[in-house]
């Protein structure tokens, strides 16, 4: 069990003891000729392009099969679903509050629909079957048009057997550009991932098998960041960029650190915060969140810096670098330290005398016997037996996690709670289980308190870590009418129980 009691105040940036410095030589092979692909754009490009346009104005975003090149320019490709038959996807660009319309094909071969994680838009848009649309048959389309509220770092994926369509490939990158320019260099959006690969290099089946949605999730043992094996990211000494991670992955949740440089956390799930110095630079990015950094790129021309993630047994894996050029430098010195990010129009009075407050414990899982010495009543007997919970919409096989001792596909049965449009919702969310979980809420994003009393941590999320034997309780408005879903973003979990909807009317 790692130690996660000292809480750094900047609590998404939990600290990673300093580690024994031996790094993996996983990508020795992949560094000389490695492509220079980051998918660096300009910072004041165009928004949506208004070529490749259907006669009607929308953007088609197929979700096909594809091949891409995960194991490095020399391994043979792996065969993925991707949209535009890309993994991740082609990275979609809006302005803050302008329309975007996207026409989803589906040249899949199951059906499929698209969730766009992190966006306040109206509910039929939100991309849940059975709770907002139906899903999508292959060969069908559907045409989601929304406009966003909020600028800043957000993503797309399936919602529709993501377990599988996930791991396969469907996901990609929805950046919403502020009204008014930011001050950097430039701006990258980096989408980091792992896959579970065959020795040949093919998607392992087995997804959402027993024994993954009873432990840790879907772990994969490649990782990626844009899709390549060792991503090259070119920098000029003095150049600030704006990077925009994005963890895609199922289940991981990754350690992620700049070696060598200052990072800066600037926004956190797509919503501006007061810019905070990364203590030791490590990141903890749990499934589906997102930081943005600003890096002012301080080393000399020439120089190289890994990007690391943890490997999950106290190693770090080297994912990419920052490589320099030899020119001169951008500029004599770096850059001031950054105003914030123009604030989003978020609901942000909280009403607690007249909240609703729910306490949603979370269940269930592999190990809770071991864990809580076998008293634990939604506990699994062994470790591995059936959990017995009470369920919507689930076999009783498939039962495996539970939200408030329920375990449902999280559009079944009754919502977990109704309110009326304007209500503060408290939720108190209480980890029993022995595994992490990453709790995500739909349309809405909440603020943490940094502990019992009334203080609020300096940031939004829309996905909270909830730590075992850990609580969190989150506190927003409900002020998107509709019906939304509530669940843990490793996504075997949603699949088996840790899953709920909730109604506001
Ligand atoms: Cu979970």
């Amino acid at each position: 069990m790692p130690d996660i009691a000292d809480r750094q105040p900047f609590e998404a940036f939990e600290t990673l003891r300093p580690l024994s410095g031996r790094l993996s030589r996983r990508h020795w092979l992949a560094g000389a000729g490695a492509s220079l692909t980051a998918l660096a754009l300009p910072p004041f490009a165009a928004a949506q392009p208004t070529e490749g346009l259907t006669a009607d104005g929308f953007r088609l975003l197929r979700a096909r099969p594809g091949e891409a090149r995960l194991r490095g320019p020399t391994a043979p490709a792996t065969p993925i679903w991707g949209y535009e038959g890309l993994a991740p996807g082609p990275t979609l660009r809006a302005r803050q509050g302008e329309e975007l319309k996207i026409r989803l094909v589906n040249e899949l071969p199951q059906a499929t629909v698209i969730h766009w994680h992190g966006l306040r838009i109206a509910n039929a848009m939100d991309g849940v079957p059975h709770l907002t649309q139906m899903e999508v048959a292959p060969g069908a389309s559907f045409d989601y048009r929304f406009t966003p509220p909020d600028a800043g770092t957000f993503w797309y994926h399936s919602h529709f057997l993501s377990s599988e369509q996930m791991a396969r490939g469907l996901f990609g990158a929805l950046i919403v550009e502020e009204r008014a320019a930011v001050d950097v260099d430039r701006d990258v959006v980096l989408v980091l991932n792992d896959w579970r690969l065959t020795n040949a290099g093919a998607i392992e089946r087995g997804f959402g098998n027993f024994h993954d949605a009873a432990m840790a999730g879907r772990l994969g043992q490649y990782i990626t960041l844009n899709g390549e094996d060792s991503l090259e990211l070119p920098v000029k000494t003095n150049e600030r960029l704006r990077l925009r991670i994005v963890n895609t992955a199922n289940a991981r949740i990754f350690r992620l650190r700049i070696a060598e440089h200052v990072t800066r956390v600037m926004a956190v799930d797509g919503q501006p915060c007061p810019p905070e110095v990364v203590p030791d630079g490590v990141l903890r990015l749990a499934p589906g969140t997102r930081v943005d950094l600003f890096l002012d790129a301080a080393l000399k021309p020439g120089s190289r810096a890994p990007i690391l993630v943890d490997d999950l047994r106290g190693g770090e894996l080297e994912i990419g670098h920052l490589v320099y050029g030899d020119g001169a430098p951008l500029r004599a010195q770096p850059l001031a330290a950054p105003h914030p990010l123009p604030a989003n129009p978020l609901p942000d009075r909280f009403d607690m005398a007249g909240s609703l407050t729910i306490d949603v414990p979370l269940d269930g899982g592999g190990m809770a016997m071991m864990m809580r010495g076998g008293g634990m009543g939604g506990g699994m007997g062994g470790g591995m037996g059936a959990a017995g919970f009470r369920g919507h919409g689930l076999p009783p096989q498939d039962r495996i996690w539970a939200l408030a001792s329920v375990a449902s596909s999280g559009h079944d049965g009754p919502p977990m709670f109704s309110v009326p449009r304007g209500r503060t919702v408290v939720m108190n969310f209480t980890n029993r289980s022995a595994f992490p979980h990453a709790m995500h809420v739909h349309g809405h994003h909440f603020r943490a308190f940094a502990g019992n009393g009334p203080a609020l941590r300096p940031y939004w999320l829309d996905t909270v870590i909830v730590d075992p034997e850990h609580s969190e309780r989150v506190v927003f408005v409900a002020d998107n009418p509709g019906k939304w879903m509530l669940h843990c973003h490793m996504i075997e979990h949603m699949a088996t129980g840790m899953a709920a909807w909730f109604q506001v009317t």
